[in-house]
Formats: C-alpha cells, structure tokens, sequence
C-alpha cells in the first residue's frame, strides 16, 4: 500500500492518493478542509500498482501523480488537469484562498515587464476574460482595485 500527499485542487488542504493494487488504479480523495475526504475518484493505471508519488512532472505548478507496478514497465502519469482558476480571476500570484489585491497586481507585473517568469495559472491572470495575458488585463486588474471597482471576469 502506498499513499501520498499533495494539494492536488490547490485549495490549501492536503490531498491524498492511494494505489489499488488488485484493481489497477490510483485512489484520489479530496479533503473537504473540514477533517474529512470526500469519495475517492479512482483512475485506472493497470499494471498492479504499489507506489505512487506525487509530483509536478509538466511544470504547470500543479503536482501530478506518478504509478509504479510490479511489473517494471508500468509506469503511469495522471496529469493533473484541476482548474487554478475558482469563481472569478484576479488573484494573480495564486495565494490560496486569497481574492485580488496589490500584490496581485505586483505579480501580473513582474510577469508582463520585469522577470517575465511564469505565471502559476494563466486563467487567473487573464482578467479582462479574453484573449492572452496581456496589458488589458493590467488595466482590468487597475479598473476593479482602484477605479471602478467592477468585478474581474468569471473563470473559464
Ligand atoms: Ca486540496
Ligand atoms: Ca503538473
Ligand atoms: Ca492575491
Ligand atoms: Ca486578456
């Protein structure tokens, strides 16, 4: 049995995931944030199973999930594919369960003229809703902290 830990939704609550070694599958139970997991989702990996790590295998700074079965060649990824976007966008350097404020807008510039690194979710930073991640979504972000106010764009 093997059993690993990550915040697979990124919502600040650790995660788990588990092999089944008879069924073929990795287990991922989500915590509620409350003490409690809800149902596992089980995702077929076939190969018998016995170890699982998590990590973040396509650096998009969401861990992923790796398998190892007993036979050597049953290796499998499962990408996490979880939104980083909840509700609407604006809280652009992803601090969990944080809302847009200043220091969002410090990230999304850094990212647009300074160190141009990586954001960690694009769908977050795209504040005007559409097209890339650009100056209008500075000015959008601008718009709702300090003029009019007016809610950022919904979430993908
Ligand atoms: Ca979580
Ligand atoms: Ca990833
Ligand atoms: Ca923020
Ligand atoms: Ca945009």
């Amino acid at each position: 049995m093997s059993v690993c830990a990550a915040d697979f939704n990124n919502d600040g609550h650790p995660d788990l995931s588990a092999v089944n070694y008879v069924s073929g599958s990795v287990s991922v139970l989500t915590n509620e944030g409350d003490g409690t997991f809800a149902t596992a989702v089980n995702f077929e990996v076939g190969g018998h199973p016995r170890c699982v790590v998590s990590a973040d295998f396509n650096g998009d700074n969401k861990p992923d999930i790796a398998s190892v079965g007993w036979d050597l060649d049953a290796v499998s990824v499962l990408l996490n594919i979880t939104p980083c976007c909840f509700s609407t966008t604006g809280n652009v350097d992803c601090n969990v369960n944080d809302f847009a404020d200043i220091s969002d807008l410090t990230a999304l510039i850094d990212n647009l003229f300074i160190s141009l690194s990586p954001l960690c979710c694009e769908e977050e930073a795209n504040t005007d809703g559409t097209g890339d991640v650009d100056i209008s979504d500075l000015t959008a972000l601008i718009d709702h902290l300090f003029i009019s106010l007016n809610p950022t764009a919904m979430c993908p």
